[in-house]
């Protein structure tokens, strides 16, 4: 019998007001799952303070602190020092936000909590675009991509910008430990959130999270929809830890992302060309994914005889050498 790795405690609950099959749902699911009760969450602005509370009720075992959209960055470096000023050190110090709250307009709050090194996990659940105020884009939606503010009619052919690379960004401030994270593969999942539960420090989180109504497609097909994301190389799987990168999903070879596409009426759209365009922009993305694993993991260099050995210096650490807030 296979052995179960996903705890069983549930700390979200039925009655909540997500839609069927909401992928950022599924995320916080599994997020508490592996962050257990001793929990504080800090939600914005965003599809998640309406599932979470419709008063005067709560879906979740843990407690929520519900904060503006810009702010979530500084919310959490706040509860941090509140939590270890009443000597809750082991609270995990949580903050969830969509991808507007992160990538747009809370951008400077979260660049803060890293650069300050916040003891506290960020999570970013990304649904592509502003859905609670009804789907309009954001910097993550997707090149091509149809909302209500990049329309699709005549010359008009979805979101003209390519989707913001918010890891990159991430990356720069040298957290302890960033990965992606797919609701698709609960297993990556729950594994990735127990270690970074272990970690002391600024933690990040990517969340592929995928949206029905948003989207564009039936509410059945959203687990089958992410792992089409990741095989296709649209969201790959990985993990980086003190600078070094790991593919945690591994793929021989990638499917084509037309079927990923074509599954979706935001992207109906496309015309071959642009099928191919997303194609070549996946395949790059899978190249690149490899050769920093690549880098971060060199083969051993052999010894060169009267020269001392010279490893690598280790990338800076946010909040290593100074008191964390
Ligand atoms: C400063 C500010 N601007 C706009 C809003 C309105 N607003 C509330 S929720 C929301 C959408 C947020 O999008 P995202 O962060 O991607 O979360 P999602 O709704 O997709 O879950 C917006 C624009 C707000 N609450 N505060
Ligand atoms: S609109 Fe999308 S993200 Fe919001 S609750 Fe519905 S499925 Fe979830
Ligand atoms: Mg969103």
């Amino acid at each position: 019998m296979a052995k179960l790795t996903i705890p069983r405690q549930e700390l979200m609950y039925s009655g909540h007001a997500a839609c069927p099959g909401c992928g950022p749902a599924l995320a916080m699911r599994l997020l508490l799952k592996g962050l257990g009760p001793r929990t504080v969450v800090s939600v914005p602005a965003s599809c998640w303070t309406v599932i979470a509370t419709p008063y005067p009720t709560t879906a979740l075992g843990v407690g929520m602190l519900d904060n503006a959209i810009e702010a979530t960055g500084a919310s959490i470096s706040g509860l941090r020092a509140a939590a270890d000023a009443l000597g809750l050190g082991d609270l995990n110090v949580v903050g969830f936000a969509g991808d507007g709250g992160t990538a747009d307009i809370g951008l400077q709050s979260l660049s803060g909590m890293l650069e300050r090194g916040t003891d506290a996990l960020y999570v970013m659940y990304d649904n592509e675009a502003y859905m609670n105020t009804g789907v309009q884009r954001s910097s993550a939606t997707p090149q091509g991509a149809w909302t209500t503010t990049t329309p699709v009619a005549g010359e008009a052919r979805g979101k003209l910008e390519p989707k913001k690379d918010i890891m990159a960004i991430v990356l720069a401030h040298h957290p302890v430990y960033a990965a992606t994270l797919n609701p698709s593969f609960p297993e990556d999942f729950v594994r990735k959130v127990e270690k970074a539960r272990e970690r002391k420090g600024p933690r990040f989180f990517h969340v592929y999270a995928a949206c029905p109504p948003g989207w564009r497609y039936d509410s059945d097909q959203t687990i089958e929809l992410g792992r089409l994301a990741t095989y296709a190389g649209i969201f790959p799987l990985y993990e980086v830890e003190m600078g070094r990168l790991r593919i945690t999903r591994r793929m021989g070879q990638l499917k084509p992302v037309e079927e990923y596409l074509k599954a979706q009426g935001r992207f109906r759209h496309f015309s071959p060309e642009e099928v191919q365009q997303v194609q070549e922009q996946a395949r790059a993305r899978w190249d690149d994914l490899l050769a920093r694993e690549r880098a971060a993991n060199p083969p051993e260099r052999a010894a060169v005889p009267g020269e001392p050995a010279s490893p690598a210096l280790p990338p800076p650490v946010a909040g290593e050498a100074l008191g964390r807030t």
